[in-house]
């Protein structure tokens, strides 16, 4: 794939600013932990464990973008010094999870709702990315539509479980609750539909430069989104329930 040179510095560019949003982020939630009250801070610790991985990811996804890269040829094939693509898999395999286990931390439910709602958000999402490889890697439009449909069954009951099931149980809490988290699932909607949509963009876009620079772009930026804002939000929502819940505002 020849990028011309400012494509090819728009994806390093990217990538780059990528990489520090998650170590500034990470350092960010850890140092925030004491501003929120302990029971919240075990979702201040899964944040700062979703964007330390992507961390790492994205300093190995750089590398292998610098590696795969000659004079604005970026290697795409399956030989050893291709650009990985499976990086970002590995990363949404291990932070999707958290990213879930950090809205029902943040929450505060009950133990046996909390349970009930990670054994199956957990298991849901590890299907719905692993299911998505096949088809992000393959060539073939009908096996990239196939693994596209498998890995949205997954991807509809996660948002039926966050949307009608996680919905009920918040029928039992306090009022201020309940409209934070419809704001926590709006962010969450806007951003993990950037994902299928790149995808969907992948298979009836043409395997030009610029559709791969469209989908490196799109997926970077819905990855600080969905992780370091995401994140940030979290801790707000942390802090505004520590602070109603009588904690003392910061001297
Ligand atoms: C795939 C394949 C096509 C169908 C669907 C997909 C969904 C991916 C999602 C990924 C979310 C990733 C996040 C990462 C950041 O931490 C796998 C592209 C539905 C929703 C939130």
């Amino acid at each position: 794939m020849q990028l011309d040179s400012n494509q090819w510095n728009l994806v390093y560019n990217v990538f780059s600013f990528g990489l520090i949003s998650m170590l500034a982020c990470t350092v960010y939630t850890l140092v925030s932990q004491q501003r929120v009250l302990p029971k919240y801070r075990n979702a201040l610790v899964m944040s700062s464990m979703v964007t330390f991985i992507a961390g790492y990811h994205y300093l190995r996804i750089f590398d292998s973008f610098k590696h795969a890269s000659e004079n604005g040829m970026v290697k795409l094939d399956q030989s050893q010094d291709a650009f990985n693509e499976a990086y970002r898999y590995v990363d949404w395999l291990l932070t999707v999870p958290l990213l879930l286990v950090e809205v029902i931390a943040v929450l505060a439910l009950t133990r046996e709702v909390s349970r009930s709602l990670i054994t199956r958000l957990v298991p849901a999402s590890a299907a719905m990315i692993a299911l998505g490889y096949p088809g992000e890697i393959s060539d073939v439009q009908n096996t990239q539509v196939l693994y596209g449909v498998l890995s949205t069954i997954p991807f509809l009951y996660i948002l039926y479980i966050l949307f009608v099931e996680l919905g009920k149980s918040l029928e039992r809490q306090p009022a201020g609750v309940a409209e934070t988290v419809g704001r926590l699932r709006l962010l969450l909607i806007a951003t993990w539909g950037v994902y299928p949509i790149a995808y969907i963009f992948n298979i009836v876009g043409d395997a030009s430069a610029s559709s791969f620079v469209t989908v490196q772009v799109g997926y970077t930026i819905a990855d600080v989104l969905a992780k370091c804002v995401f994140g940030l939000t979290i801790l707000k929502i942390a802090r505004m329930k520590s602070m109603a819940e009588g904690m003392k505002e910061d001297h």
